[in-house]
């Protein structure tokens, strides 16, 4: 056989393992009366009415594309980040994020929060699931995890599901989408937080948008150097 074909052929064979190792938590249709599934919860906050194509949404002009749970290591860059470029566990930020609670469909109090690094840490509280249309804008560290504290129960759960065990096994409490389409500069990512482990899993309990753009303080510096590049053509 020719060597160059066989080293295409690895290549290829390679990249297919890669996308089979990726894995996808399930995500239960809500069981309790009123409670909203993901795509009922897509459209009160982006309009429209979103369907399903395999496990990503779309209103026919808004693209809602999950994040894989497993198997893709690194870490999601807020700003400049897609779907297909690593799992949900670790985050990073080098500018600034809006969050803005969009729903809550649990019984549980909680507040959504992060800590620092891939494990450990303490839990720096951001936003409490009391009030639809909350929202903050915080700067967050280059490598972090996503947690909720759930106040009623007093468990933390993060974004690592090594981070809780259910039945002696790490246990996924968060899912994630990347959001393309909705016109804004930055990019927007809705988190879907499961409240409590060994709970009913429909990942509606606490929901967050995050919309990520460079801080202001970053735009103005590029208009002031945009400004003296100017002064010195002339
Ligand atoms: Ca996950
Ligand atoms: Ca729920
Ligand atoms: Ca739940």
């Amino acid at each position: 056989m020719d060597r160059r074909f066989v080293l295409l052929a690895t290549t290829a064979a390679a990249a297919a393992t890669a996308n089979a190792d990726l894995t996808y938590t399930t995500v239960e249709a809500p069981i309790y009366p009123g409670e909203l599934n993901h795509a009922q919860i897509l459209g009160n906050i982006f309009g429209g009415a979103f369907g399903a194509n395999g496990l990503d949404y779309t209103n026919g002009a808004i693209d809602v594309m999950r994040v894989a749970d497993d198997g893709a290591d690194g870490i999601i860059d807020l700003l400049e980040g897609a779907s297909s470029d690593a799992e949900d566990q670790f985050w990073g930020d080098s500018f600034g994020v809006s969050l803005r609670l969009e729903a809550k469909y649990a019984a549980d109090s909680a507040i959504l929060g992060w800590k620092d690094g891939t494990s450990g840490g303490v839990f720096n509280p951001l936003i409490e699931t009391g009030n639809l249309g909350d929202s903050i804008f915080v700067s967050l560290t280059d490598e972090f995890r996503w947690a909720l504290n759930d106040t009623t129960t007093g468990v933390f759960v993060t974004s690592n599901p090594n981070d809780q065990m259910l039945n002696d096994a790490p246990v996924d409490q968060m899912v994630a989408y990347h959001v393309t389409g909705v016109g804004e500069p930055g990019n927007t990512w809705v988190i879907f937080f499961e409240d409590r482990i060994g709970g009913d899993y429909d990942f509606n309990d606490a929901v967050f948008q995050l919309t990520v753009v460079p801080s202001p303080g970053g735009v103005a510096l590029l208009a002031m150097g945009g400004l003296v590049l100017i002064r010195r053509r002339r």
